[in-house]
C-alpha cells in the first residue's frame, strides 16, 4: 500500500484512492527508473543535502535535509486556487476556468501534458554521468537538488495525467519511463533532449538556456483554462528559478576564472595552458545551447499553437501584460526567408504564437547574457559574450533548411560545413574539456581550476560545507 505520508502533497491525496491506486503502480517504476537512468554511482552510499517542497507556502520550502537520493520524497502540489478565476484569453475568455477536462479539447491537453511531462525524466538521463565529472562538492550537490526537482516535474505530469485522463492517462505515465533521452528506437519527443550533456559546461548552458525555455512554456501553460494544470505549472515555477540560478551562476563563476587566469598570464598566454576555459569556447555552448532551447519554441506558424490559444489551452507569459487578449485580429510582422534574402512577412497572430513566446525568451536570455558581461566589465576587459542570431543553427522552424552564421549572414551549405566549427563546440573542444574535468572534486570547499567559488553556499551553510556526505 502506498502511503500517503511519504509523498508530501496538497491534493488530498490520503482520501484520493483512484489516484492512490494509479501511484501504486506508477511509483515502483518510477523508482526502478531512477536507479537506472538517474545520477550513476550516487544512489546507495551518499547523502546529499537537498531542499524537499514540503508544502507550498515559502516556509514549507525552507525545509533542508541530507537524503539518499532514491529516498528523496517526491511531492505532489498545485499552488493555491484563485477565488473566482476566469478564462484569461481566446475564444472563451471571460468564463469560469475548467476543473474537468473538456471532451472536445482532452486529446491536445493530454499532448501539452505529456511532452512537458517528455522533458523532465529526459534532463534526469541526460545529466546522469556529470557527478563523476564535478568541479566541487557544491556543484554536485546542486546538480542533484535540479535532478531530483525534474523527477518531481514528471510527477507532477503524471499527477495530471493519472487524475484527469483515465486509462489512456495511464499509459501516457508509463510511456514517460519507457522513453529515453538519445535512443535510436525510443527517443524523447523533442530534439534537444536528446543531445548529450556530457560536461559542466552543456550544463550550465543548458540550466540556463534550456530550462528558461522550461520558464516560458510553464509560464503560458500557467494561463491555462484547465486550472489544475495552470495551478500545477505555477508551482514549478517556483523551483525553475533555482535551476536557471544553477546554470547562470555556473556560467558566471567560469567566466570570473577566466578573467583571473588571462590576468594572471598578462592577458596574453592561451587559458588552456593554464587548464581554464577560453572566452571562445565558452561562446561556443552559447551558440549550440541558445540556438537549441530556440527550437523547443516550435515553428514560427503553427496551426496547433493557434488552437491551443483559441481553445484556452496555453496562453502567452504573462497574460495580463497584453492588451488583446482575444487576438482575431491582430497581425505579426515576421521575417520569413524569400528568394533574395529575408522578407517581411504579415501573418495571423494567432498563428505566430510560438515566435511570440520565443520573442519573450530571447529578451529573458539577453538579460542574462548582459549580467554575465558586467563580469569583462569589473576586470576592466573589453571582451563580451552575445547571443548568436535566431536564424543560426536551427532544426526546427522555417530558417532550418537554411544556413547563417552568429551575426544572421547567409551562408552555403558547402561554406556552412567546412566553418561550422568555428561557431559550434568542436570535437577536440569536448575532448580538452573533458580532459580538465576527469579528475572530480569531492574534497569539502575544493573547487576545480577552471571555476571560481560561489559567493555563498546554500541555505546558509559555508561554501566549504559538506554538502555531499559518504555513508561510513
Ligand atoms: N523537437 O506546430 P508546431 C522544460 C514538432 S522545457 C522536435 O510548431 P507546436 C525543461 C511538433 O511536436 C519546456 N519536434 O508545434 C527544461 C509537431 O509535431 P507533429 C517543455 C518538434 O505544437 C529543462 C510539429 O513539429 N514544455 O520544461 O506548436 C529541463 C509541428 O510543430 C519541436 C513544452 O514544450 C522540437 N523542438 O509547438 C527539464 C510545453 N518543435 O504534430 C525540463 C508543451 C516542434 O507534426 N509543448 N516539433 O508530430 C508545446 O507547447 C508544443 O508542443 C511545442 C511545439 C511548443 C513544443
Ligand atoms: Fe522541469
Ligand atoms: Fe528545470
Amino acid at each position: 500500500m502506498i502511503s500517503a505520508e511519504k509523498i508530501p502533497n496538497n491534493v488530498g491525496l490520503s482520501s484520493n484512492k483512484r489516484l492512490q491506486r494509479a501511484l501504486e503502480h506508477w511509483q515502483p517504476q518510477y523508482i526502478q527508473w531512477w536507479r537506472d537512468m538517474g545520477p550513476q554511482g550516487f544512489q546507495d552510499y551518499h547523502q546529499v543535502y537537498v531542499r524537499t517542497a514540503v508544502s507550498v507556502d515559502p516556509s514549507g520550502w525552507a525545509h533542508f535535509e541530507y537524503v539518499k537520493l532514491p529516498e528523496y520524497r517526491w511531492g505532489i502540489f498545485l499552488a493555491d486556487p484563485v477565488h473566482d478565476r476566469r478564462i484569461g484569453f481566446g475564444d472563451f475568455m471571460g468564463q469560469p476556468v475548467w476543473q474537468e477536462v473538456p471532451g472536445e479539447f482532452r486529446n491536445q491537453l493530454r499532448r501539452l501534458i505529456v511532452t512537458q511531462g517528455d522533458t523532465e525524466p529526459a534532463s534526469v538521463e541526460q545529466q546522469r554521468w556529470l557527478g563523476q565529472r564535478c568541479p566541487s562538492l557544491y556543484d554536485l550537490r546542486n546538480l542533484f537538488q535540479v535532478n531530483v526537482e525534474e523527477g518531481r516535474h514528471l510527477w507532477a505530469m503524471v499527477y495530471l495525467l493519472h487524475s484527469y485522463f483515465g486509462r489512456d492517462g495511464r499509459d501516457e505515465a508509463e510511456e514517460l519511463l519507457a522513453r529515453q533521452s538519445g535512443n535510436r528506437d525510443k527517443p524523447r519527443i523533442l530534439d534537444a533532449f536528446n543531445e548529450p550533456i556530457e560536461n559542466w559546461l552543456d550544463f550550465f548552458m543548458f540550466t540556463m538556456f534550456t530550462d528558461r525555455d522550461g520558464k516560458s512554456q510553464l509560464l503560458s501553460l500557467s494561463e491555462s483554462s484547465l486550472d489544475p494544470l495552470s495551478r500545477t505549472t505555477r508551482f514549478m515555477l517556483t523551483e525553475e528559478a533555482h535551476h536557471m540560478f544553477v546554470g547562470e551562476t555556473g556560467i558566471a563563476r567560469i567566466v570570473e576564472r577566466t578573467c583571473q587566469l588571462l590576468g594572471e598570464a598578462g592577458y596574453s598566454e592561451e587559458v588552456r595552458t593554464l587548464g581554464g576555459i577560453d572566452l571562445p569556447t565558452i561562446q561556443k555552448f552559447i551558440n549550440l545551447w541558445f540556438s537549441l532551447s530556440l527550437d523547443l519554441h516550435g515553428n514560427e506558424i503553427s496551426t496547433n499553437a493557434a488552437s491551443y490559444f483559441g481553445n484556452g489551452l496555453k496562453g502567452r507569459a504573462q497574460e495580463e501584460k497584453w492588451e488583446d487578449h482575444q487576438v482575431s485580429e491582430a497581425y505579426y510582422e515576421l521575417d520569413v526567408p524569400a528568394a533574395n534574402g529575408i522578407e517581411r512577412k504579415a501573418i495571423p497572430m494567432r498563428t505566430a504564437m510560438n515566435e511570440v513566446l520565443r520573442d519573450w525568451y530571447v529578451g529573458d536570455c539577453e538579460a542574462g547574457v548582459q549580467r554575465w558581461n558586467k563580469i569583462f566589465e569589473r576586470h576592466g576587459m573589453s571582451d563580451r559574450l552575445r547571443l548568436p542570431d535566431r536564424k543560426f543553427n536551427r532544426g526546427i522552424g522555417m530558417f532550418s533548411s537554411l544556413h547563417f552564421d552568429p551575426s544572421g549572414a547567409p551562408l552555403s551549405a558547402e561554406e556552412w560545413e567546412r566553418r561550422k566549427y568555428e561557431w559550434l563546440p568542436a570535437p577536440s573542444d569536448r575532448e580538452y574539456l573533458l580532459s580538465i574535468m576527469a579528475t572530480p572534486v569531492y574534497e569539502a570547499g575544493k573547487f576545480a581550476n577552471y571555476i571560481a567559488p560561489p559567493i555563498r553556499g546554500i541555505n546558509r551553510q559555508p561554501v566549504h560545507f559538506e554538502y555531499v556526505r559518504t555513508e561510513a
